[in-house]
C-alpha cells in the first residue's frame, strides 16, 4: 500500500450508528480491493502492459457506499473513476482485466477501452466518452422502473466537470418533471482534466442547483464511507417507497492525474497533502482498528486474499490470446440480428393521406406492443404539431404518450435507457431540423451500443422533414445524410402512405435504432389505398415504380413525386423509376439490376449535393456497373445553400426543374 506518512490520526468523525461488524468490514473490503487493483494497474502501466489508466484512488468510498445500498438488479451507470462499482458487483476480475487489454473475455470484444462498457448481467451501464448522456440514459432506465412499478432505484455518476454539459441539465430537468427515481451522483473532485472548479461553475455548491430543478439535493462528505453509506441507505429506502430524483454532491478529491500520463503539475501540492489526510480507506482502516473490528492480522489476511485474486486473474487475462476477428464478424455486430416477420396485409383498404397512414401505423404498433412509449414535444393532449398522435392519450394514457420538455438530447438518451430496461421507444422530433439538439446520443449512444457492448437500442426517431412548405432554413431540412453516414443506424424514408405504414411497423419491431423520415410536404398531399389493419414491409427493399429501358431514375421521398410528375409530362421517356424507401440498408441489388439493363442513371435527392447519398450511390454504380454504363452517372440535388423561405427562392433552391433538364440531357448523351 502507498501509505502517506501523514495518516494514522483519523480525520473523520465516524459514526457507525447501528451498523454491525459485518457491514463495516464489507465496506472496508469494498474499498481495499479496487485500491489494490489500481495500485497493480499503475505498475502494469509503467511496464507498458496497460495502455491508459483513469485513477479513482481516493474516491472509492462513493462508489462503494452507493453500490452497497443498491440491490444487485438496480442499475448503476458509472463513469471512469468508479472501479469499485464493478468490483462490488463481483464481476470476475479476469474479465475486467481482459476488457482493459482489449481481449475477447472483456465486455466489448476489443472494440472499446477502459470503462466504456455495460453489462446487463451485472446491471451496469458504462459511460460513453461524452459523459453527459449518461444522465438521460438513467432517466430512461428509471422511467422504465416507474412504469413497471417495481420500486427500483437507479444511480448515475458524473464528475463536476460533466455537470456543465447541456445533457446533464436537460436530464435533471426531465427527471424532476417526471419524478424519476434516480440518484444523480456528482463526484466533485476539484478538477475536470486540469480545470479547477472555479473555472467550471460559478455557484457555491453543485447541490444548490437542486432548488432550480425543483429537486431534493444533498451535500455528502464523499470520503467518509459511513456517511456515504448511511445517508444513501436511508435515501434509497425512501426513494423506493416514494419515487423521486435526488441530486447528490459528494465532496472529494482526485488524488492522481486525469489519466496517468497527464500528471498533476497544475494541482497545488498542499491541496494534495490536505486531501491525503482524508484518504477514505486509510482513515477508515484506522477507525476499524480502534474500534476493534479489524486487526493488523485481518488486514494482512484480506490483502493476501486480494493479491492472490488479482494475480490469479491477471494470469488468466495475460494468457488469453490477442483478439481475432474478421471483417464479416465486425460488420455483423454493428446491428442486432433482426429476423423480419412478414405480417400480411388485410384486403380491406381505405384511401388515406400519408399523415393518416403514419398515425394509423403508430397507433396499431402501440396496440401491438404494450411496452412501446412515445415521447416528444406536445405529442400528448395536443396530438403533436402535425396531429399524428391526436387521440393517443385517451387510448394509451399519459404514461405511454409523453409530452417532453424541450430537450431533445435528454429524451433521446432516455429512449436508450428505456430500451436498456425492456421498453421500446419512439421519439418524435417536432421537426427533423431539431435533431441537431439530440445529435450526440443518436450518433454516439444509439448507433454504437450494439457494436460496443452488444446492447440493442430499440428506438425509432421520427423525423418530419423536407422543403416545399415555405418554412425557411430551420423547418425544411432533409438531413438524412447526417445519419446514413453513421454505422449502426437504419434510415427509412418512405414516399407513399402504404410504404410509410408498413415500414414504420417494421422499424418499431426492429430492435435497432431507426431514423424514420416523413416528408411534411407529402403528409397531406399524397393519398393511397392502404390496408386498414397492421402489416409490415421489409427494410432494405426498394420499389420499382415504373419500368422502362432507356434510363434508371433513383430517388426517394419528395424526389419520387417530382420524378413521377416529370415522367407523366414526358410520356415518351422509357425509364425505370426506383423509389429506395430505405437508405440504410440500401437495396443495391435493385439499383445494379436496373442500371445493367438501362445503361444510364440519374439520381435525384432533395438535400444539397455535396456529401449526400446520391454521391455514394453514384460511386457504387461506377465501382460495380462501370462496364454497363453508356453515360456518366448524373446526380441532381438542391443548391449548396441553406433553404430559403420565400416561395420563389425555395423553388429555385429545389432541384425539380433542374431534374427534368438533366434527365433530357442524359437521354440524348
Ligand atoms: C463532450 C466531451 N468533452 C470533453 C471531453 C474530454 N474530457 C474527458 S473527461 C474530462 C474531464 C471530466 O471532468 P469531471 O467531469 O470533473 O470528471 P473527473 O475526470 O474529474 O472525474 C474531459 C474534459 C469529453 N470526454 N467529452
Amino acid at each position: 500500500m502507498m501509505k502517506p506518512e501523514t495518516t494514522p490520526h483519523i480525520f473523520f468523525d465516524y459514526n457507525r450508528k447501528d451498523l454491525d461488524n459485518e457491514i463495516l468490514l464489507k465496506l472496508y473490503r469494498g474499498m481495499l480491493k479496487p485500491r489494490m487493483i489500481e495500485e497493480k494497474m499503475l505498475i502494469l502501466l509503467r511496464q507498458g502492459k496497460v495502455s491508459k489508466w483513469f485513477s479513482g484512488i481516493g474516491q472509492e468510498a462513493i462508489s462503494v457506499g452507493i453500490t452497497a445500498v443498491l440491490d444487485k438488479d438496480e442499475y448503476i451507470l458509472p463513469m471512469h473513476r468508479n472501479l469499485a462499482v464493478f468490483t462490488m458487483r463481483d464481476i470476475p476480475l479476469h474479465r475486467l482485466f481482459s476488457q482493459w487489454q482489449g481481449k475477447a473475455n472483456g465486455f466489448t470484444k476489443g472494440r472499446d477501452r477502459s470503462f466504456h462498457f455495460g453489462t446487463q448481467e451485472f446491471h451496469i451501464v458504462g459511460m460513453i466518452s461524452h459523459l453527459g448522456p449518461q444522465f438521460g440514459v438513467a432517466d430512461g432506465i428509471a422511467l422504465a422502473n416507474k412504469l413497471k412499478g417495481n420500486n427500483k432505484v437507479c444511480a448515475v455518476f458524473t464528475g463536476e466537470g460533466g455537470t456543465s454539459e447541456g445533457d446533464i441539465h436537460e436530464a435533471l430537468n426531465v427527471a424532476s418533471v417526471w419524478q424519476l427515481p434516480v440518484l444523480f451522483c456528482v463526484e466533485n473532485n476539484g478538477y475536470g482534466l486540469s480545470t479547477p472548479t472555479n473555472e467550471q461553475y460559478n455557484c457555491e455548491n453543485i447541490a444548490d442547483r437542486g432548488k432550480g430543478y425543483g429537486m431534493e439535493a444533498h451535500i455528502i462528505e464523499g470520503n467518509d464511507i459511513l456517511e456515504v453509506y448511511t445517508k444513501l441507505k436511508n435515501l434509497v429506502e425512501s426513494m423506493r417507497i416514494n419515487p423521486r430524483p435526488v441530486l447528490l454532491e459528494f465532496k472529494t478529491f482526485r488524488m492522481r492525474g486525469h489519466e496517468e500520463a497527464s500528471g498533476t503539475k497544475y494541482v497545488p501540492t498542499d491541496l494534495i497533502d490536505e486531501w491525503g489526510l482524508r484518504d477514505p480507506l486509510l482513515n477508515y482502516e484506522s477507525y476499524l482498528l480502534n474500534e476493534g473490528v479489524l486487526s493488523e492480522e485481518k488486514i494482512q489476511e484480506f490483502k493476501d486474499e486480494f493479491k492472490h485474486e488479482i494475480d490469479e486473474n491477471l494470469d488468466i487475462a495475460f494468457a488469453e490470446p490477442k483478439i481475432e476477428s474478421t471483417e464479416a464478424n465486425e460488420l455483423n455486430d454493428v446491428y442486432k440480428e433482426f429476423k423480419y416477420q412478414e405480417v400480411k396485409e388485410n384486403s380491406k383498404k381505405e384511401n388515406i393521406r400519408l399523415i393518416d397512414a403514419i398515425s394509423q401505423g403508430l397507433k396499431q404498433s402501440m396496440e401491438r406492443h404494450d411496452n412501446l412509449v412515445i415521447m416528444g414535444q406536445d405529442v400528448a393532449e395536443y396530438g403533436g404539431v402535425f396531429k399524428i398522435t391526436e387521440g393517443f392519450v385517451e387510448q394509451f394514457g399519459k404514461d405511454r404518450v409523453r409530452n417532453t420538455p424541450i430537450c431533445e438530447s435528454a429524451i433521446v438518451s432516455a429512449a436508450m435507457g428505456l430500451s436498456i430496461n425492456g421498453y421500446k421507444a419512439i421519439v418524435e422530433m417536432q421537426f427533423a431540423d431539431f435533431v441537431t439538439s439530440g445529435f450526440n446520443p443518436i450518433i454516439n449512444y444509439l448507433a454504437k451500443s450494439h457494436y460496443r457492448w452488444s446492447e440493442k437500442a430499440d428506438v425509432v426517431v421520427r423525423m418530419p422533414c423536407g422543403a416545399g412548405v415555405g418554412a425557411g432554413p430551420f423547418h425544411s431540412q432533409t438531413n438524412e445524410a447526417w445519419f446514413t453516414h453513421t454505422p449502426g443506424l437504419k434510415v427509412v424514408y418512405p414516399a407513399f402512405p402504404y410504404d410509410a405504414k408498413g415500414l414504420l411497423a417494421t422499424s418499431i419491431e426492429d430492435p435497432n435504432p431507426v431514423m424514420f423520415f416523413e416528408h411534411k410536404a407529402l403528409y397531406r398531399s399524397i393519398r393511397q389505398d392502404v390496408p386498414t389493419d397492421y402489416y409490415t414491409l421489409p427494410l432494405g427493399k426498394a420499389s420499382l415504380l415504373k419500368e422502362g429501358k432507356d434510363v434508371t431514375i433513383i430517388t426517394y421521398g419528395a424526389g419520387v413525386h417530382w420524378a413521377l410528375d416529370t415522367l407523366d409530362q414526358n410520356q415518351e421517356i422509357s425509364a425505370d423509376l426506383i423509389d429506395l424507401r430505405t437508405l440504410v440498408p440500401l437495396d443495391t441489388e435493385a439499383i445494379y439490376n436496373s442500371v445493367k439493363k438501362t445503361g444510364k442513371v440519374i439520381i435525384l435527392q432533395e438535400d444539397s449535393m455535396f456529401g449526400g447519398i446520391a454521391s455514394d450511390i453514384s460511386a457504387l454504380i461506377m465501382e460495380n456497373c462501370f462496364e454497363y454504363l453508356d453515360a456518366p452517372v448524373k446526380r441532381v440535388a438542391s443548391l449548396e445553400t441553406p433553404i430559403p423561405f420565400a416561395a420563389n427562392l425555395e423553388s429555385a433552391y429545389l432541384p425539380k426543374q433542374k431534374f427534368k433538364e438533366i434527365l433530357l440531357d442524359l437521354l440524348s448523351y
